[in-house]
C-alpha cells in the first residue's frame, strides 16, 4: 500500500514542480550520547552555566545565533536505538514497538519496520523531487537505509551502521579508524560535502541527515585538539607539569600517572566535542558557499542524555530521569527568528509532522502519528500555537536490563512511574528541571489524572507491558540454555566414541560457557526485577 502511495504521488511531481516554488531543504545534525549541558551553548539564555565550562563548541555557538534554541527538547528514549527508530518514524518508541537495541518483545512479535513510513518516504511522497542521504550510525533493527527511502547512504560495509563503524574503520577485521578521523567525524563531513555538491548541481531539494558516532564510547579525538585542552585544563588545575598525552591505545599508555589520567581523559572527551563541532562547521559552510544555506533548516540534537554529568539535571544515558530525555536542540533555516529560544516542550518525534508541513506536502500523513508540526514555534518561539497533543510526551522504557521506569511530561508537570513496584514521583520540570521536589504528596489528584492518561495511551498504542517483557526475555534466555544443553549431550556423546575429536572438544568447550553466560543473564535480570532503584 505504501509503495502504491508513493507511487501516486510521484506521478503529480512534475506538475508540483511546475507550480510551487523549491520546497526547502533539511539538514539533521545528530550528535549521539550527547547532554543537555555538555556544548557551549546554554539551552537557556538567561542561564549561561547550562554551557559547559571546558568544551567549546564555536560552531554550535554560531547556530544558535543564527538560530533558535529550544530549552525543553526531548529525544523519544534514553537510549541510541529506539530514539533513532522513533524519530523515523514520527511515533513515541511505544507505538513504534522498539525500547532498545535487544528487544526481545519487537523481535518476538516481528514489528516490520519497512510498513511503516519514514522521514525519506514522507518526502519522496511529497512529488517535490525530494533526495535523502543518510551517512553515519543507523539504527540496526531498522536494517539498511536504503530500504526506508534513502537514496545516497554510506552502508559500505557487511552490517548497517552501528557503533562499532565508528570505533573501528572495518569491524570485520578490527582495523583502527585513521588518527586523523576519529569517531569518522571527517569523513562524514566531506560525505555531506559531497552529497550537497551534488545537489547544488541537480538543484534538487535533499533532506540529509549527518548521524555522529561521536559522543558514544570509545572517546577519541585528534591529538592537536587534545594537546589544546590538556594545556587548558594543566593550567586551570594550576598544575608544574605538562600533561602528557599517552592514549590508552598506546603502547606506554602505563606510563600515565595515575593523578593525571582523569585530566587525560576529560581534554580527549572536550577534544572530541571540538572535533565534531569543527566537522559540523565544515558541513555549514559548504552549504552557505553552495548559496543553499538560506533555503534549508539545519536541525541539531542528540538521540539521549549524556553519560557524563548533565547537571543541574539528574541521571544520564539508560535513565528516564531530565538527564536522559532532555537534550540539546538547536534550528535554524527560513524564518526561524535569529537568536532565539524556544521553552515549549518538543520532541523528536515531531520531526517528521515538522518536515511534512515545511515541505509544503500535500500528501497524507499516517493518522497514527505521535508528532505535532514544530513551524508555528519555529516561526515564532514561545508565541507560537501548537497543535493539541492527544496525550504528551510518553516515554515508556520497560527495560529488562536496567532501572525500567516510564515517564510522561504533560504541560509543566512530569510523572514517572517505576515499573517494577508501581512506585509514583510527580515533578514540575518546567520551575524544577533537577526534579528535586517530589509533589506526588501534595498534588495527589494531578498525579491520578496524569497515571489515568499514561494507562489509557499505553493500552491504546499496545505498549510492551514489563511483565510481557520480563516474561519474554526469561522464554528467550531458557530457549537459548535448553539449545546448549543440548549441544553439550550431543558433543559429549560424540567424545564417548572418539575421545580426541578437536572439533567436538572445542563445541562442548563453547556451549558449556554459553550455559553459563546465558545464567549469568538470567541472574542479573532476575536481580533487575527486583530492584526498587530509581538512580
Ligand atoms: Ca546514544
Amino acid at each position: 500500500m505504501k509503495k502504491i502511495l508513493i507511487s501516486f504521488f510521484l506521478l503529480l511531481a512534475p506538475l508540483c514542480l511546475i507550480f510551487s516554488k523549491k520546497a526547502p531543504n533539511f539538514i539533521i545534525i545528530y550528535a549521539d550520547d550527547l547532554g543537555y549541558t555538555q556544548t557551549s551553548v546554554p539551552m537557556m539564555k538567561d542561564r549561561p552555566e547550562l554551557g559547559h565550562s571546558l568544551h567549546q563548541t564555536p560552531n554550535l555557538e554560531k547556530l544558535a545565533e543564527q538560530g533558535m534554541r529550544f530549552s525543553n527538547a526531548y529525544c523519544p528514549s534514553p537510549v541510541c536505538t529506539s530514539s533513532r527508530a522513533s524519530i523515523q518514524f514520527g511515533m513515541t518508541t511505544a507505538r513504534v514497538g522498539c525500547i532498545s537495541i535487544h528487544d526481545v518483545v519487537m523481535n518476538k512479535r516481528q514489528v516490520d519496520f519497512e510498513k511503516k513510513l519514514s522521514l525519506a518516504e514522507m518526502l519522496k511522497e511529497s512529488g517535490k523531487g525530494y533526495i535523502s542521504g543518510f551517512f553515519g550510525k543507523g539504527c540496526t533493527p531498522l536494517g539498511w537505509f536504503k530500504d526506508h527511502g534513502y537514496d545516497e547512504t554510506d552502508f559500505i560495509h557487511k552490517h548497517p551502521n552501528g557503533n562499532a563503524h565508528g570505533d573501528w574503520w572495518e569491524p570485520a577485521d578490527k582495523t583502527l579508524i585513521p588518527l586523523d578521523d576519529p569517531k569518522r567525524v571527517f569523513s562524514l563531513a566531506r560525505t555531506s560535502n559531497a552529497f550537497l555538491e551534488k545537489r547544488a548541481k541537480d538543484k534538487k531539494p535533499f533532506f540529509l541527515t549527518i548521524s555522529h558516532y561521536a559522543l558514544h564510547v570509545r572517546n577519541m579525538s585528534l591529538k592537536s585538539t587534545r594537546r589544546k585542552y590538556l594545556d587548558i585544563i594543566a593550567e586551570r588545575e594550576g598544575l608544574d607539569e605538562e600533561i602528557p598525552d599517552i592514549s590508552r591505545f598506546d603502547d606506554n599508555a602505563g606510563k600515565m600517572p595515575a593523578k593525571l589520567r582523569s585530566h587525560w581523559e576529560r581534554a580527549n572527551y572536550a577534544a572530541m566535542m571540538e572535533d565534531m563541532d569543527t566537522s559540523i562547521g565544515m558541513v555549514l559552510d559548504k552549504l552557505k558557499k553552495l548559496g543553499m544555506k538560506e533555503n534549508t533548516y539545519i536541525i541539531f540534537s542528540s538521540d539521549n542524555g549524556g553519560g557524563a554529568s548533565n547537571n543541574p539535571l539528574q541521571g544520564g544515558k539508560a535513565r528516564m530521569w531530565e538527564g536522559g530525555i532532555r537534550v540539546p536542540m538547536i534550528v535554524a533555516g527560513p524564518k526561524v527568528p535569529a537568536n532565539s529560544q524556544c521553552d515549549k516542550p518538543v520532541a523528536q518525534w515531531d520531526y517528521l509532522t515538522t518536515m511534512h508541513d515545511l515541505s509544503g506536502s500535500s500528501a497524507p500523513l499516517p493518522d497514527n502519528l505521535d508528532g505535532v508540526s514544530l513551524r508555528p514555534v519555529f516561526e515564532k518561539g514561545n508565541k507560537g500555537r501548537l497543535a493539541k497533543r492527544d496525550t504528551g510526551f510518553v516515554f515508556h522504557f520497560p527495560a529488562f536490563y536496567t532501572i525500567p521506569i516510564t515517564s510522561y511530561r504533560n504541560g509543566d508537570y512530569k510523572l514517572m512511574r517505576h515499573l517494577n513496584t508501581g512506585e509514583i514521583k510527580l515533578f514540575n520540570v518546567a520551575k524544577d528541571m533537577g526534579e528535586t521536589k517530589d509533589l506526588t504528596k501534595s498534588m495527589p489528584d494531578k498525579a491520578k489524572s496524569m497515571v489515568r492518561k499514561l494507562d489509557a495511551y499505553l493500552k491504546k498504542v499496545g505498549a510492551w507491558t514489563m511483565e510481557e517483557v520480563y516474561e519474554t526475555r526469561l522464554e528467550e534466555l531458557d530457549g537459548w540454555i535448553n539449545q546448549y544443553k543440548a549441544e553439550v549431550s550431543k558433543y559429549k556423546t560424540v567424545l564417548k566414541e572418539n575421545p580426541e575429536d578437536k572439533d567436538a572438544k572445542e563445541r562442548l568447550r563453547k556451549a558449556e560457557s554459553q550455559i553459563k553466560d546465558k545464567l549469568k543473564s538470567r541472574t542479573n535480570m532476575l536481580e533487575n526485577q527486583a530492584s526498587s532503584n530509581w538512580l
